[in-house]
């Protein structure tokens, strides 16, 4: 095969020409901004997806064309490793530098990747693309599959899938099918097939209803889970909510984010009785959050770090119960709410670890351990297990019913990434098999009341973090102003921190009420304002009291 990189140029000029001259960087989960501008980008992801396949010796690359739970105008690209990792750090610099270059300089850097990378350009190649079901979705999806044509690879379209299938069938793609079928039957099947015998009919127990609220946030993961719906045969009794078809903006009043950062049900909440198990997905269905209302009509949320402490709590008792000796750790950002922290170092006496924000930091920490447990705040995580943690449970399942479970829950837990769907099911069989409703569930602990806003500056990139962004060393003396004022707040902890999705910088701050919570983000946002260069308007206090 000969590949004539002119064609890469010819394209790019004729079909995707680049429109905009702002850098764009490879963020948290890849490149995000306003669809008009992304065609040029996504025509070079595909090119670059295949220069990275071809790269792993034919590994399957994939590419996801989704903006999560931004709003609708947005859309984004992530790219998938082989094994179903985020796209290795050393190669979003090559990212950054391919997009941002013009279209005449473009055949010359496509030539540079070949040649400092020492990629064999004659060799075969695979790329496998995903889309959530914004309407420019399918436009920017071409533009990826013509990247990856130009340099004659093969590219599989999959349609509207949520970011976590996509994962899913890169990875199953690649172990031969080891890991379940690529296609999206098969990973229905491997996951209802594995609920179902965990439920082993037994729908309800003690306090534990069979069924639940589903928020689809009007996206693919609203579709997806009506695809479950019928194919479950009533083992989960599940009520779909912003199905997004006809009606409804993805993310728009509702979704995983919206809940979580607004602290309140998605507006088009129907009337339900107290205590109804109701949960809400991202966009793209890689984030997962419970909420309910009890009786006297107050809003409670169950987040990424509550779902964590679940999951590690009954793993580790299925590991005791199972008598094997595994190391099992979990894996937390500075977002995890303080009281969950304590929870798990000084009731479930589980190891825990702190990383910078964004996936890819906490999957990477995760597989230090046997059983590594990584949720962010937002509902985003999974579980990953060693293959010695596999090969040691499934021995002791030969005679221990624990362990039975425990090989069960790896079957229905998406190793590769989180994934909404099954962690809600996870979360599901945790609660079924407890006899838990949402209120056993709340009382293990009480959450710290946290406060999240988002400030406008210049130039984002003025902040600079360290300690797993915990701690802020530029702009000089920020973070001792910051310090100054957290130490006014009892049980007071904040910081900020560049977003790497959005064009503002980030205040955290939780106290021990809500009132002191509202007050330090505002001081601390203020700060902000003042050292980091902040523009636009004046930032407005906010109130809990009025939400
Ligand atoms: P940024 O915008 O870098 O804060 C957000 C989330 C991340 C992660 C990414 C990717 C928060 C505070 N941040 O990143 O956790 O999920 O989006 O979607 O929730
Ligand atoms: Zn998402």
């Amino acid at each position: 095969m000969s590949i004539n990189l002119r064609t890469v140029y010819a394209f790019a000029r004729e079909m995707y020409p680049k429109t905009s001259k702002e850098t764009i960087q490879y963020g948290t989960a890849g490149f995000r901004g306003k669809a008009e501008f992304l065609d040029s980008v996504m025509f070079r992801m595909g090119v670059l997806a295949t220069l990275r396949s071809r790269y792993r010796g034919g590994s399957v690359i994939g590419v996801m064309i989704t903006a999560s739970h931004n709003p609708e105008p947005d859309n984004g690209v992530k790219l998938v490793d082989p094994k179903g990792e985020m796209l290795e750090a050393s190669w979003e610099a090559i990212a950054t530098d391919l997009v941002n270059v013009s279209d005449q300089e473009l055949e010359q850097q496509v030539a540079k990747i070949i040649k400092d990378n020492n990629i064999d350009v004659t060799t075969s190649s695979q790329v496998f693309v995903g889309m959530d079901n914004r309407y420019h979705s399918p436009r920017l999806l071409k533009a990826v599959a013509d990247g990856v044509i130009a340099l004659k690879g093969n590219v599989k379209e999959y349609g509207i899938v949520t970011t976590p299938m996509l994962h899913y069938f890169v990875v199953a793609a690649n172990t031969k099918e080891a890991y379940g079928k690529p296609t999206e039957e098969g990973y229905y099947e491997k996951l209802i097939k594995a609920f179902e015998l965990l439920r082993n009919g037994r729908l309800e127990n003690g306090n534990y209803r069979n069924s639940i609220i589903y928020d689809g946030a009007n996206g693919v993961g609203a579709r997806k889970m009506l695809q479950f719906i019928k194919r479950m045969k009533g083992s989960l009794n599940v009520t779909v909510i912003n199905q997004g078809i006809g009606v409804g903006k993805i993310n728009e009043d509702c979704g995983a984010d919206y809940v979580k950062v607004q602290q309140r049900p998605p507006k088009s909440m129907p009337e339900v009785e107290p205590f109804t198990r109701c949960v809400s997905v991202d966009g793209d269905a890689d984030r997962v959050v419970y909420f309910f209302s009890d009786d006297k009509g107050e809003f409670h949320l169950l987040d990424g770090d509550r779902i964590a402490t679940l999951v590690a709590g009954y793993l580790m008792e299925l590991v005791t119960q199972s008598e094997i000796n595994l190391r099992l750790g979990l894996v937390q950002t500075a977002y995890a709410n303080g009281a969950s922290t304590d929870y798990i170092v000084d009731k479930l006496k589980f190891p825990v670890s702190c990383v910078p924000t964004g996936v890819k930091h906490l999957h990477h920490k995760a597989l230090e351990y046997d059983i590594g447990v990584y949720f962010e705040a937002n509902g985003h995580g999974t579980i990953v297990f060693s293959d010695n943690a596999k090969a040691t449970i499934a021995q002791a399942a030969e005679t221990k019913e624990s362990a039975k479970t425990l090989l069960l829950l790896i079957d229905l837990i998406n190793e590769t990434v989180g994934d909404a769907i099954s962690d809600m099911l996870l979360v599901e069989t945790i609660l079924n098999h407890k006899g838990w409703d949402v209120q056993d569930w709340i009382s293990s602990y009480n959450d710290l009341p946290n406060r999240q806003l988002k400030v406008k500056v210049q130039d984002r990139n003025v902040i600079e973090t360290t300690n797993a962004e915990r701690e802020c060393v530029k702009p000089e003396g920020l973070q001792t102003e910051i310090n100054k004022v957290v130490a006014n707040y009892k049980r007071g902890r904040s910081f900020v921190r560049p977003s790497g999705t959005e064009d503002v910088v980030r205040v955290y701050a939780e106290a021990a009420t809500k009132e002191d919570t509202d007050d330090l983000a505002y001081e601390v946002g203020l700060l902000v304002q003042k050292l980091a260069g902040g523009v636009g308007p004046e930032l407005t206090k906010p109130n809990s009291a009025h939400l």
